[in-house]
């Protein structure tokens, strides 16, 4: 069962409310989908299960209306409570086969994955995705490791779905994804700490295209 097309997964937009007030983060998201983000994740980390709900509520109010698909990171429970459209899970997080019986069958489920074995077994437990990486050293914060383009490039040959590149990624430096047959980039900085998330969205959009990065296959 396909619960996330490949074309949804091309340019993947994490957000990160700090610094922001609420009204200039929906703004940024928003900017963001009107640059053409095609898939949202709302990360969360500071907040009590009562503020992630009411972001997260306005937050997919607003990807509702330009289609885009929201997972909530990490929370199960906010995700149901807004009727998210899945989760994103980390390797510390609910294992992704549990989530899948709370959660059911429709609902999308991302896992992040920083080995061809972690890959596969979030593969197994029934993943529709996987977000790879860190490809660069990140600002945004974060548990990670760096995980190598040929790690990610072999991962992509061993599942049979989605797979992003996460990670210090931005316009001038993707060009590193050229052969890896990924789906498309998770970012979080490139698009929520510019001044401008719509152009950012669509030149990352246009280098994307011009590398062929989550091109058909
Ligand atoms: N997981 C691995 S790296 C990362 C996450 C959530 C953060 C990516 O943020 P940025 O700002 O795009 O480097
Ligand atoms: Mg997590």
């Amino acid at each position: 069962m396909e619960r996330v097309r490949r074309e949804q997964m091309k340019l993947y937009l994490v957000t990160d409310s700090t610094n922001l007030t609420e009204e200039e983060f929906l703004h940024k998201v928003e900017d963001a989908l009107k640059g053409g983000v095609t898939f949202l994740q709302i990360r969360e980390k500071e907040r009590s299960t009562l503020e992630y709900i009411e972001l997260a509520k306005k937050v997919h109010e607003i990807s509702g209306r330009y289609n885009v698909p929201m997972v909530v990171d990490d929370r199960v429970d906010v995700a149901m409570a807004v009727d998210a459209e899945g989760v994103h899970l980390g390797q510390s997080d609910m294992p992704v086969d549990i989530a899948r019986k709370i959660l059911g069958n429709e609902k999308i489920i991302g896992a992040t994955a920083k080995t061809v074995e972690q890959a596969k077994k979030a593969r197994q437990m029934g993943a529709d995705y996987l977000g790879v990486g860190a490809i660069y050293p990140t600002t945004t914060k974060v548990k990670t490791i760096i995980t190598s383009v040929d790690t990610l490039k072999n991962i992509c040959n061993e599942v049979d779905i989605c797979v992003n590149a996460i990670g210090g990624l931005n316009k001038d430096n993707i060009d590193v994804l050229k052969d890896a047959p990924v789906s498309g980039i998770c970012v979080v900085s490139a698009i929520m700490k510019s001044q401008d998330p719509c152009l950012a969205a669509k030149e990352l959009l246009e280098k994307m295209s011009e590398l062929g990065i989550g091109k058909k296959v």
